[in-house]
């Protein structure tokens, strides 16, 4: 490679020629032209082609066509390479600031036509929202300059090289440059032109950059302008039309502030904004302003006065077919799903979005911690050793990185935090960069989660802390050193604010254990709530061999190095369908909650700010899920932070079977992201009479006996069930093994050890080993009791290949009162030493002409649920087809288990085919039911859902107990409460035919 080309390619420098300073995005009336579109296209293996393509003259026929924005690795059918997923992993070799000879080139042209009319422009500016990772620029074939910065905003001044009529652009884009070192987000490598690119007509007179600074004080707002122009360009006028402002300014220096009278507040809960122009002679701008103010006062974070708690979720700009190419309408569906599921801040995980987005989180309502875009987590590995963030060689790229940042998004009210980056070690330039947002933006608090220490960050931020740590940092009075802290260091990082910037990592089935922190942050005002990891999944639609679509991740695209599926750990499917976490997590922070005392319940408003007068509160009454009395209740406005009782109405209670009292707080009209009556809030209320347990019926003189016997609607031959409700029928079999989920198969890292974990072992590994995915059962003995009739006892020893542990499982058949049951004992032998995934029985139910397709449930649903995420399960009677009952997680795993069940019809086409009744054990413990087409260990060895096998069974799986989800794949294990230990359980079901 030509040492020049060498040494841009691998220049640490933010390259040249683009303006300084970096400006607004703003929405002005000057004219401009999008340059989206078709453009030529040519991809090269190396950097090192001719440059001739820059040349006006160039014959580009043979060249093939990609729309802009886009990703060259997703068009074109895997003909322009593909993606590569690695999370910290670099994917070239760690030489920095060097990058492989072999780095895929994209050469891009196209001819523009300049309008004759933009012949009175001062300026002609080229403007590039995002290009991965280095692109140089020509116009005309004059040598415009070069950025990098993938996710940041670039501009040129291209004036001397446009004409008016026909012109042509020719762009090269490097996938790999000096830049990569910092941009090793835990994501898709993705190379191309994947934003905007635009021309704009730069008018003589107009406003270069303009930043209404918003406070809101004592009712009142304020705005504090900064205008960017030449001192011709004046007077600048400012107006607010709503709140009757007309402010001229003759000239710079009359630029004071301006007292905008009584205003309502901007907050994420009510996102009140007012439009605004700020306009020349020649030029108008349009913004829309939030009033608020931001500010740390002692070690709480407040807005408007008021603390604020973060109900965030950790956003990327990821979607199946386009990439990190943006999408106005998805993305604004997705913010409205955010809210719907009572998400209220967003963290802009780990670089700048696409600008547009800022104004719909100000529209919609979100706090917003945005991030520079910044990550060197590969030099993790070695030790931090030439780490960029404490090289001065990187200094001015990293403060060109914020200052692109902050200067591109200032103005809007929703971005209430900076954060530096992500994952970058700690350095002086981390501390350079801090500086230079304390000098330009003194309002706003910088974020950096790698200052552990707080040298140079104004909140403490932690990743994943287990829910102890989190409450050790949030105690008052508490000196326990902090992660990486001298006491003194500890002692400074208790003064501010916390927050967790990633937390309950969302991976597959997961996680377990959110309202732990949330009860926190409610009773240490220090903690401001956090960031869930993350927000959606990031899989690529793709083709499997045998020919169906399915979400690719890592390792899929045939990468060297990859990290596999860790790129799924979203609360959404990649296909935006919410997982049960979502749902869970939308009870948990659910921002009105209830405390039932007799016939009275205290409502309280855990918002910010807003009170409730945009919620309508109905009740419902049920009857073993049956509806039976429904009615609004009659609730004062609560207004944030206060509580109000509420008198109950009579509630009619069942003399047998269960009652239950339903409260939904609902949105009393339509709001921008969601219908009237769309529920924000539940809570239920259990209101039934004790109901007895029918006990077990001792009964004695058994004695061996096999051969045929029907008990009600099930056939045995020698004591093994064959038919049930007249279906041909296998086991129950015991079952303790689940297919691992990813908090499963995640080893252990023996960071506050919880009981369930081995260090440097996943739970998966041990189930493995101790062969729970593979146990064999021998009979012991059939028995029939001495009369022979309505009785049948079987007994099982079940274990595992060269395993001397076992089970045994005594199983009784009897009929009571007319009615068949089958108790199952099951009882571990001493020595098992891990958890156990379930203790479950198993039934298969081959399809024969009519498959087990739905079930009918009265217990907790509608969605899965597992000890330690049990918030969103309600209890009612639901419905649900086989397929629905599982969730498709992008790697197949456990998944649709139902807890506390009390009756269950399966049903085939609509007919109903058994009914089971759960009763509880001598505990008050109710088992959960699975039904599915797979076995968990076929969920285990498929790595894809088209892995999967045909299926030509379904499976109903009783379990006495689950093993919790945890957070593990990425955090803390399952809380040792919510652990299953190996132990006793009975299970006992009541079966009639349909
Ligand atoms: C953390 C990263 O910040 C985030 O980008 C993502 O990779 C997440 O992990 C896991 O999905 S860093 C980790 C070392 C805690």
């Amino acid at each position: 490679m030509p040492s020049e080309l060498s040494a841009y390619v691998s220049d640490p420098t933010p390259g040249r020629g683009a303006l300084r300073p970096a400006r607004s995005w703003l929405h002005s009336d000057a004219p401009s032209l999008s340059l989206n579109g078709a453009w030529r296209f040519r991809l090269s293996p190396t950097a090192s082609v001719a440059q001739d393509f820059a040349a006006e003259e160039f014959d580009d026929h043979g060249w093939e066509s990609i729309p802009v924005p886009s990703h060259w690795v997703l068009e074109g059918d895997g003909a322009h390479g593909r993606p590569i997923y690695t999370n910290i992993q670099f994917p070239f070799p760690i030489d920095p600031p060097h990058v492989p000879d072999e780095n895929p080139t994209g050469d891009y042209r196209r001819h523009f036509a300049v309008p004759a009319d933009w012949s009175d422009a001062e300026r002609i500016v080229l403007r590039f929202d995002g290009v991965e990772s280095l692109f140089r620029v020509w116009v005309n074939g004059v040598d415009i300059g070069s950025a990098a910065g993938s996710r940041l905003a670039h501009e040129f001044d291209i004036t001397p090289a446009v004409r008016p009529g026909d012109n042509v652009i020719a762009v090269r884009v490097h996938q790999w440059s000096a830049a990569s070192y910092v941009e090793d987000q835990d994501q898709w490598w993705l190379p191309g032109i994947f934003r905007d690119v635009t021309l704009t007509a730069r008018p003589a007179g107009g406003i270069e950059d303009v930043w209404l600074r918003t406070g809101f004080h004592d009712g009142r707002g304020r705005v504090e302008a900064e205008i960017t122009a030449e001192g011709s360009a004046f007077p600048v006028t400012l107006r607010i039309p709503e709140l009757g402002v007309e402010q001229v300014w003759e000239t710079a220096a009359d630029v004071t502030p301006v007292d905008a009278g009584e205003v309502e507040p901007w907050s994420a809960e009510r996102p009140r904004l007012y439009d605004a122009t700020v306009s020349t002679a020649a030029e108008s701008i349009a913004l829309r302003v939030g009033f608020r103010t931001v500010e740390i006062r002692g070690d709480r974070f407040l807005v408007n006065g008021r603390r604020v708690v973060f109900h965030g979720v950790n956003r990327h700009e990821a979607h199946p077919v386009r990439g990190r190419v943006f999408d106005e309408e998805h993305a604004r569906e997705d913010l409205a799903r955010m809210k719907r599921f009572n998400v209220n801040a967003i963290r802009t995980s780990h670089y700048p979005p696409h600008p547009r987005l800022l104004d719909l989180a100000d529209e919609l309502g979100f706090w917003v911690v945005l991030e520079c875009d910044l990550e060197t987590h590969g030099f993790e590995k070695l030790g931090w050793v030439g780490n960029p963030s404490d090289d001065p060689a990187w200094r001015e790229a990293y403060l060109d990185r914020i200052r692109r940042t902050v200067e591109r998004d200032k103005n809007h009210p929703s971005i209430v935090i900076w954060s530096l980056g992500n994952e970058s070690g700690t350095g002086s330039n981390l501390a350079a960069m801090s500086a230079w947002v304390h000098a330009r933006d003194a309002e706003r608090p910088v974020h950096y989660e790698g200052d552990y220490t707080g040298e140079y960050t104004d909140v403490y931020s932690r990743m994943y802390a287990s829910a102890a740590e989190t409450e050790r940092i949030g105690t008052a009075g508490t000196d326990t050193p902090l992660l990486n802290c001298t006491p003194a260091q500890s002692a400074r990082q208790r003064a501010k604010p916390f927050l967790l910037c990633e937390y309950a990592h969302a991976m597959g089935n997961g996680p377990g254990a959110l309202d732990q922190y949330e009860a926190l942050v409610h009773e240490h005002p220090r903690l401001h709530g956090g960031f869930v990891w993350e927000w959606r999944d990031h899989g690529i639609l793709t083709t499997a061999p045998d020919g169906s679509a399915y979400h690719a991740y890592g390792g899929d695209f045939g990468e060297v190095v990859h990290d596999g599926n860790f790129v799924m750990d979203g609360m959404l499917l990649s296909d935006d369908v919410p997982t049960p976490s979502l749902y869970e997590y939308k009870a948990v922070v659910q921002p009105v909650r209830f405390v039932f005392d007799g016939d009275k319940v205290a409502v309280t408003n855990l918002r910010h700010s807003a009170d409730t007068s945009d919620l309508r509160f109905r009740w419902r009454v049920e009857h073993d899920g049956t509806p039976v009395d429904a009615g609004d209740l009659e609730v004062p406005v609560v207004a944030a932070g206060e509580s109000g009782w509420v008198s109950l109405p009579p509630v009619p209670v069942a003399p047998e079977g269960e009652t239950w009292l339903t409260i939904d707080a609902v949105l009393a009209t339509a709001a921008p992201w969601a219908p009237q009556g769309h529920v924000v809030a539940t809570v239920q209320s259990d209101r039934s009479p004790h109901i007895p347990v029918p006990a077990v019926r001792h009964r004695t003189g058994w004695r061996p006996d096999a051969g045929t016997l029907t008990l009600g609607a099930a056939e045995f031959v020698d004591g093994c069930l064959v038919n049930l409700a007249g279906r041909a029928v296998t086991g129950p079999r015991l079952e303790l093994f689940r297919a691992p989920t990813d908090n499963d198969e995640s080893p252990s890292d023996g960071v506050e050890e919880s009981d369930a974990s081995v260090p440097g072992v996943s739970n998966a590994e041990l189930w493995r080993r101790d062969g729970l995915d593979r146990l064999t059962a021998r009979r012991v003995s059939v028995e029939r009791p001495h009369d022979r009739t309505d009785a049948l006892r079987t007994l099982d020893k079940v274990s595992a290949a060269n395993s001397a542990l076992f089970v045994m499982v005594e199983s009784v058949w009897s009929l009571e009162a007319g009615e068949l049951e089958l108790r199952v004992e099951i009882e571990p032998s001493r020595g098992w030493s891990t958890v156990w995934p379930r203790i479950g029985i198993r039934f298969d139910l081959p399809d024969g002409g009519a498959p087990v397709d739905g079930a009918e449930w009265f217990g907790l649903g509608p969605s899965e649920s597992y000890p330690d995420s049990l918030r969103a399960a309600r209890t009612g009677r639901f419905s649900s087809g086989i397929d629905d009952l599982s969730v498709d997680y992008a790697r197949p795993q456990e998944t649709g288990h139902r807890s506390g069940l009390r009756r269950l019809t399966l049903t085939s086409t609509g007919t109903e085919v058994f009914r089971l009744e759960a009763l509880p054990d001598t505990h008050g413990r109710r088992p959960g039911f699975t039904l599915s087409r797979h076995t968990p260990q076929e969920l285990a060895r498929a790595g894809h859902p088209y892995e999967l096998p045909a299926s030509t069974t379904s499976r109903l799986t009783i379990d006495a107990a689950q093993h919790g989800l945890g957070s593990r794949s990425c955090g803390p294990d399952v809380w040792p409460e919510f652990a299953l230990r190996p132990e006793a359980r009975t299970i006992r079901l009541r079966i009639t035919a349909g």
